[in-house]
């Protein structure tokens, strides 16, 4: 009986890594998703980002570029989460958000802020699983769910034995 409950207790806490470990394992690499890539540049009026506002999604990199400016300008995040440096007339800088980095993003360009050189950048949770580039989203999201249903019925059948065995030990 007491055997039987501690191997109750063991799969109990076991179960779950299960569950927790296989997803991380499949995730592909994040540089595999470097042609996603938003570039912002500053627009014909020298004091505007164009785009002053975008959406990506975790993983993902932002992209500051423009060259022969009339005015230097750079891009600084509110909270010194990335900063493109000194201004320039020529800025080519990237920047990445990694997994677990969504939010939403403030940034100035620091000469023209008070002129309303301001952006934004949403950045969305990355899908879980994260998709691959060899095969389409749904196909992948599929072949996921097909590998990790079988672990708990088997989890569940053990457990129905086990404490089916416990019964019958207490009956003794
Ligand atoms: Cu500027």
């Amino acid at each position: 009986m007491r055997t039987a409950v501690a191997l109750f207790l063991a799969l109990l806490l076991l179960a779950p890594l299960q569950g927790d470990l296989a997803p991380v394992a499949d995730a592909p690499p994040f540089q595999d998703q470097s042609s996603n890539e938003t570039i912002i540049s500053v627009d014909s009026t020298n004091l505007r980002f164009s785009p002053s506002s975008v959406t990506v999604t975790e993983g993902e990199t932002v992209r500051f570029f423009w060259s022969g400016q009339a005015l230097p300008h750079n891009a600084v995040e509110a909270n010194g989460v990335f900063d493109s440096g000194e201004p320039d007339r020529n800025v080519d800088y990237v920047f990445t958000f990694e997994l677990g980095m969504n939010g939403t993003y403030d940034f100035v360009c620091e000469p023209h802020a008070a002129l309303g050189m301001v952006g934004q950048i949403i950045v969305e949770p990355a899908p879980t699983p994260p998709p691959t580039n060899q095969s389409d989203n749904e196909s992948n999201m599929s072949e996921n769910e097909d590998m990790d249903t079988p672990a708990l019925p088997i989890v569940m059948a053990i457990t129905a034995v086990l404490v089916a065995a416990a019964v019958r030990t207490r009956r003794d």
